[in-house]
């Protein structure tokens, strides 16, 4: 396994990018799909399922973390990869955006932000300094710069004394951050919903040579439409031979849109907050197993995945499940959920590598539309 961090382009289709990550834990095959493991655990999953699934990379978050178990402690206990066995890469989002939806009296200046915690209302004050220094307690393999994120809508001069806060925290997490040649510090674009915006972050961030980039502020609040027209915007500002990442999304349909847009990595709680809330994934489109039409429905989600928890289950268990609020109602549908993002991510890289990516995609969205369910 190599030594350094590195992204190779393998194929390209269009705008869309297949791609392999490398680094001294392990290669991410991109576009990919991080799931969300906030706390140190996939809510709901065991992560030998996780990685069986074909995931390459999850997703930690250093507000959680550095308020429980904390971030020293868990450097003690040999790093988040030591304590939650998962030995592959992580990637860890960098505090601010779940400070400003989570805690509680947040208050953000040039220094940082302050924030009492959601957890036991202990005050803490997080630099992006501490920030980068959290995550490497943490051990992570890919740390996020420490940025603000509006939600919108919102007025232009607050987008952008938000953007270029942000973009003075990207440099002083690189700086924090220094050389440290298996992993990599990626820098986040923000901008709202503002073309000019979007584009002089990029090319602000692009020119601190950062080894990769984010895509930050959408999904906030604005249409689907507004957020493509914002990748259409930010993606040709950014360097070819770095990866690119669009946080927090999303949706099956909003993955396939950024990937022809030109997006490597997502992270997203839908499919496992879905699937805790009785909502299944599938090709044929999404299933509430809540409905009671389900009740006496001995077909699996879908017979031909091979997936246990989509294959072997009747729909009537899972509604049953579902409906008497049991554990394995959450585990069986998150475990579906996830093999269906995997599963599509799969579909997308190899439609990338026989450069049928639109024709691909519209496929999987007919299928969905029929929703042969
Ligand atoms: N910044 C950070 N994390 C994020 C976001 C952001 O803008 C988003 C927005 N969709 C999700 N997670 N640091």
């Amino acid at each position: 396994m190599s030594e350094n961090f590195t992204f190779n382009l393998l194929a390209r289709d269009g705008a869309a990018r297949r791609g392999e990550i490398t680094m001294p834990r392990g290669t991410v095959r991109t576009p990919a799909f991080m799931p969300v493991g906030t706390a140190g655990t996939v809510k709901a999953m065991y992560l030998d399922q996780v990685r069986e699934l074909g995931s390459d990379i999850i997703l930690g978050n250093t507000y959680h973390l550095m308020l429980r178990p904390g971030a020293e402690r868990m450097a003690r206990l040999g790093g988040l990869h030591e304590f939650a066995r998962w030995p592959h890469p992580i990637l860890t989002d960098s505090g601010g955006f779940q400070v400003m939806s989570l805690a509680d009296l947040r208050k953000i200046t040039e220094k940082g932000v302050t924030f009492r915690s959601h957890v036991d209302g202990q005050v803490f004050e997080m630099s992006p300094e501490r920030s980068i220094e959290i995550q490497g307690l943490l051990d992570s393999d890919i740390q996020m710069q420490l940025d603000e994120c509006i939600a919108l809508p919102a007025e232009r001069s607050e987008i952008e004394r938000a953007m270029e806060l942000s973009l003075r925290w990207a440099e002083r997490c690189k700086t924090a951050f220094g050389d440290q040649p298996g992993k990599a510090m990626f820098g986040i674009v923000q901008g709202g919903d503002d073309v000019k915006l979007r584009e002089r972050s990029a090319q602000a961030l692009k020119a601190l040579d950062l080894k990769g980039y984010a895509v930050g502020g959408l999904a906030v609040g604005e249409p689907q439409d507004v957020m493509f027209e914002m990748l259409e915007a930010t993606c040709p500002q950014l360097p070819e031979e770095k990866p690119r990442y669009l946080m927090g999304v999303g949706t099956p349909d909003d993955i396939l849109g950024a990937v022809a847009r030109g997006i490597d990595m997502f992270d997203c709680v839908m499919p496992t907050r879905a699937g805790r809330h009785g909502l299944a994934y599938t090709r044929h489109g999404k299933i509430n197993l809540k409905n009671a039409r389900h009740a006496e429905d001995p077909r699996p989600l879908d017979e031909e995945s091979n997936c246990p928890a989509s294959r072997d289950y009747s729909r009537a268990y899972l509604h049953h499940l579902v409906r008497s609020n049991e554990a394995l109602g959450g585990m069986l549908l998150t475990w579906n959920n996830l093999a269906y993002y995997q599963s599509l991510m799969a579909d997308i890289r190899s439609a990338i590598e026989q450069g049928r990516f639109t024709e691909r995609a519209a496929e999987i969205r007919a299928a969905w539309a029929r929703g042969d369910i």
